[in-house]
């Protein structure tokens, strides 16, 4: 019987020990941290790496001959090879680096939006994305008159891959934009299916990796897609850092979408010329000890943590959390798709998610209230908000009985 199985820590107890953030009490209770979709602690080999970066190589990149700037520009570009090998891109140029997946979104609906959709073109988008790759769109379809269509979510919160079929066939479908893991509701969706059946129908096909890089495997030739955003505050690195992996026959022919230093060749008065990929889309001082961070953070992950067995961990975390969630009767779980990573969305009848956040805060928990920022979704859902719980590789089981404590409490509190 999956309740009665114990959930073994494989070496969650040794991983959180390399989280300085998770040691430390929260209203005088432990520090139960389960909002890790929003953010993911970081681990001290990336702290030290930035640490390291600003305590002895602080230059600029690219631009100075000296020796701090030759060593600044080194990490800054080894970062960008390891971001290619995690996500195994064919060529290091294909990753352009950004803010964050949210930067990395509106680059390509600038760029690649602003050069090539015309009006009655077709955007696709799940009807479970982020803001992030909502809004953009929505601000290019206005400048160039194409239209929106979102993919409908079942009730259990997975696509209707039917829908999609149907939608595809208009023969003006440009672009298919659906999120990888779902933020809101952990759902992984069918990427590679739905990326094939785009690009048979003429479109091109992007995917938001914001929450996927840490919790399931990518490899951008394998899923077939031709743009990927990422993020690397979702998996244990630093904020104000991520992504756009592009094709590079794709990211060649786009415009650069920022003007300034270092993403041109020339400057006059009569105009500029353009630096090559991936320098063109990347102006100004970018955020150094950022990449630096990320690709301490890969480096990290690839060697400190045993993938497979994290991820089959963080499941049965999930599921151990679920099983305890239904016991009680006024739980009500949003998003049940048989494949999801460790996100748990939920609804608390006779208590706001908000109000049950502040509660859980009052215990030590930490998770998210709100839409998530999938407003389209949340309205599909009949929702006006779910709470949140989300896993990460040093979550325990006592942090779940913490958790689950917290819910009891807030139900007997509001009955
Ligand atoms: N989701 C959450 O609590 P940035 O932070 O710009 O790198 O990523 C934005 C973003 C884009 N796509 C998805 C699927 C995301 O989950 C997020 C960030 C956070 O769910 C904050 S809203």
């Amino acid at each position: 019987m999956h309740q009665k199985m114990p959930v073994v820590p494989w070496e969650a107890a040794a991983v959180r020990l390399q989280f300085p953030a998770l040691d430390q009490i929260v209203h005088g209770n432990p520090l139960a941290y389960l909002d890790n979709a929003a953010t993911t602690q970081k681990p001290v080999a990336v702290i030290e790496a930035m640490d390291r970066y600003y305590r002895h190589n602080n230059a600029n990149v690219h631009r100075g001959v000296h020796t701090l700037s030759q060593r600044a520009t080194d990490e800054f570009e080894l970062a960008r090879r390891a971001v290619q090998r995690f996500i195994h891109a064919g060529d290091e140029r294909e990753i352009i680096f950004t803010k964050g997946c949210t930067e990395a979104l509106n680059l390509l609906a600038y760029s690649w939006g602003g050069a090539n959709l015309k009006p009655g073109d077709e955007i696709l988008l799940s009807g479970m994305e982020h803001h992030s790759d909502i809004v953009p769109w929505q601000l290019v379809a206005r400048q160039t008159g194409a239209r929106i269509f979102p993919i409908p979510v079942l009730s259990n919160g997975t696509l209707d891959q039917e829908a999609y079929t149907r939608l595809l066939g208009s023969g003006r479908v440009r672009m298919v934009g659906v999120v990888h893991v779902s933020n809101a509701l952990g759902t992984i969706n069918p990427i590679a299916e739905m990326a094939v059946a785009a690009h048979a129908a003429g479109a091109l096909f992007v995917a938001d990796g914001a929450q996927a890089l840490a919790h399931v495997p990518v490899d951008v030739g394998a899923l077939d897609v031709d743009f990927y955003s990422l993020s690397a505050h979702k998996m244990y690195g630093p904020t104000g850092m991520g992504a756009l992996y592009g094709r590079r026959e794709l990211l060649d022919a786009m415009p650069p979408w920022q003007g300034g230093g270092d993403m041109i060749r020339t400057v006059s008065w009569e105009g500029s010329t353009f630096n090559t990929l991936p320098n063109k889309f990347e102006s100004g001082t970018p955020n150094i000890a950022g990449a630096i961070g990320w690709g301490a953070t890969i480096e990290w992950f690839e060697t400190q943590i045993n993938r497979p067995e994290a991820w089959a961990y963080e499941d049965r975390l999930r599921r151990l959390a679920e099983v305890k969630l239904s016991e009680i009767p006024e739980v009500t779980l949003v998003g049940t798709a048989s494949e999801k990573t460790a996100v748990i969305s939920f609804t608390l009848q006779g208590v706001h998610p908000h109000d049950l956040g502040t509660i859980l805060d009052t215990r030590g928990v930490a998770i998210r209230a709100g839409h998530h920022c999938c407003m389209p979704l949340m309205k599909a859902l009949g929702l006006p908000a779910t709470a949140r719980a989300s896993f990460a590789v040093y979550n325990t089981e006592a942090d779940i009985d913490q958790f689950i404590g917290g819910v009891r409490a807030a139900r007997d509190l509001f009955a």
